[in-house]
């Protein structure tokens, strides 16, 4: 038999916790992360001749290290390497939701998405096109409602497919010429450093260091390169950085999104 392991991600309330459930029944396992007070849940299924391990990783807006939780889930992606990451959108939320999908395509993991809550995308009549959603972010786009376990075959099969890939895409935010400069050259630094380099994507690296994530300045720290990176990183407003790659993710996103979802309803934002 084959045996694969899955993580799922996504953001808080998009029914992640339903479909772990609806994944792997009763065949659950509850404990903490190593080292920090965060539930960890995995779980088993069997589909055709493929065990599956499904790990459940805590519910994140982003993979940038502005929480614990945004740390374990990141943490689990990059070390331990599942086969395939489903992330779980909720069909009502793209623009929110697509964040985290540009975050995980920057980490390089092969992602399937479960489209879920697509009763409710329905019932108010947006008209979400798949297959273009497909074919803009090279991610496979599995509908699924959870509380009715619809479409959790379907996914399995994408996840069991996907898996059999190997190698992740290259997929990727582009931040325009200035940004881009930067990250070139923290990448020809970070690079220099295997115990980094061996461990974490370098273009990943960069990108965070740009993002003034304290888990990977502190990593740098330690590092034999760490003074060349303060040097680049002294050069830039790192506040500005932080916001214009932000900006330009939302900004890739934004040109998806007419297009995938032609008609869909206006987000209405509560605070929060
Ligand atoms: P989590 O925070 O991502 O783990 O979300 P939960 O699994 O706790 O789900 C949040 C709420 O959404 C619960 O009341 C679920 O029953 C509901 N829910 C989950 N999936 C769907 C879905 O596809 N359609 C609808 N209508 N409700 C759903
Ligand atoms: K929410
Ligand atoms: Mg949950």
């Amino acid at each position: 038999k084959k045996k694969i392991t899955i993580a799922l991600a996504g953001n808080p309330n998009v029914g992640k916790t339903t479909l772990f459930n609806a994944i792997t029944g009763a065949r659950q396992h509850v404990g903490n992360w190593p080292g920090v007070t965060v539930e960890k849940k995995t779980g088993k299924r069997t589909y055709k001749d493929t065990e599956i391990e499904v790990v459940d990783l805590p519910g994140t807006y982003s993979l940038t290290a502005y929480s614990i939780d945004e740390v374990v889930a990141r943490d689990y992606v990059v070390e331990e390497k599942p086969d395939v990451v489903v992330q779980i959108v909720d069909a009502t939320n793209l623009e929110r939701n697509l964040y985290l999908t540009t975050q995980l395509m920057e980490l390089g993991s092969r992602v399937v998405i479960a489209l879920n809550m697509w009763d409710l995308a329905e019932s108010r009549g947006d008209k979400i096109d798949t297959r273009k959603m497909e074919d803009f972010l090279e991610i496979p786009v599995v509908k699924t409602v959870a509380n009715r376990a619809e479409g959790i075959d379907a996914l399995l099969e994408e996840v069991v497919r996907e898996a059999d890939k190997g190698e992740h895409h290259e997929h990727e935010v582009s931040y325009g010429d200035d940004i881009e400069k930067k990250i070139i050259e923290l990448e020809e630094i970070v690079g220099k450093d295997s115990a980094l380099s061996g461990k974490y994507p370098v273009r990943w690296l960069s990108v965070k260091l740009l993002d003034g994530d304290e888990n990977i300045l502190e990593k740098i720290e330690g590092s034999s390169v760490g003074t060349q990176v303060n040097s680049v990183l002294s050069t830039i407003e790192k506040e500005d950085y932080e916001a214009a790659m932000a900006e330009k993710r939302y900004e890739a996103i934004n040109t998806v999104l007419p297009q995938v979802c032609v008609k869909c309803v206006k987000e209405v934002t509560f605070s929060d």
